[in-house]
């Protein structure tokens, strides 16, 4: 029996490449398992015509039904996943890395987790996790050095790999949470994260297969570490300063 519906939120910078096969197998997959389904793909002024190819397959495609949220300028991963899944429809809402090195395949295991759960998240690091290509060295001890940094700024000692690309979030915790995220680049995981343990949510920690990345990545290796250090000082401040409190409503 298939799953009622669901929102795929899908942020691009420089994708022009992989986009529209990617596109096209996630809506494979979906078609398979869901009765209603949207793609939500964000774009920001990708300068490889990443937003040109989407609205060229919404013209080419109709019958796909994506959506496509487009800024003109840069704005970051966060502030992308965030405006997606803002502009969504469905429940749950799941946000995926454009490149789909978590396949989305493993959104079977999710959509059990969900029922037990308010987010479902993929962690490279749980036990049963399998790489088909090991990750490069300055990755991982970028994501071990990020992790120390959110044990000692946010006391996060259960969230080991908040930045992997692929998460399930029942819409009320989606919207809950992501109306008051404030990061917008690399850093909203570790944010998001931060907030639904203050909130008390149930989260699911998934192992997942990491496929090979065959391309580029968006992460510079100096500077946007050197951001994220400054936005966790940024998520303890909000929140000494009161900014996550739940506004009256
Ligand atoms: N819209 C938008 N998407 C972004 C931005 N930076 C990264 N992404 C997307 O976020 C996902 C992860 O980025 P990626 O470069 O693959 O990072 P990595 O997998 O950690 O090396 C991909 O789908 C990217 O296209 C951005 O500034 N804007
Ligand atoms: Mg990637």
């Amino acid at each position: 029996m298939k799953h009622p519906h669901i929102s795929v939120v899908i942020p691009c910078y420089k994708e022009a490449e992989v986009i529209e096969r990617n596109t096209l197998s996630v809506h494979g997959f979906l078609s398979s398992r869901f009765e209603r389904f949207e793609i939500v793909v964000v774009t920001d002024g990708s300068p490889d015509g990443t937003a040109e190819v989407i609205e060229r397959m919404i013209l080419d495609r109709p019958e796909l039904g994506l959506v496509h949220i487009r800024f003109d300028t840069n704005r970051g991963k966060g502030a992308a996943v965030r405006a997606g899944i803002l502009g969504s429809r469905y429940d749950p809402v799941l946000f995926a890395d454009a490149d789909l090195t978590i396949p989305i395949g493993e959104l079977d295991e999710f959509m059990s987790a969900i029922s037990q759960s308010d987010l479902a998240i993929a962690s490279r690091l749980a036990p049963g996790s399998r790489f088909e290509e090991p990750a490069p060295w300055y990755r991982v001890l970028m994501a071990r050095g990020f992790h120390l940094l959110q044990i000692l700024i946010l006391g996060n000692f259960e969230f080991s790999d908040t930045q992997c690309g692929f998460k399930l979030l029942r819409r009320s915790a989606a919207l809950d949470l992501f109306r008051d995220l404030t990061v917008d680049r690399f850093a909203f995981d570790a944010e998001l994260l931060f907030l639904a343990r203050r909130r008390d949510y149930r989260v699911a920690i998934l192992p997942v297969t990491v496929k090979r990345d065959p391309r580029n990545t968006n992460v510079r290796i100096v500077r946007d570490p050197l951001e994220m250090l400054f936005s966790l000082l940024r998520i303890r401040w909000n929140s000494l300063t009161g900014k996550y409190d739940r506004s009256a409503n």
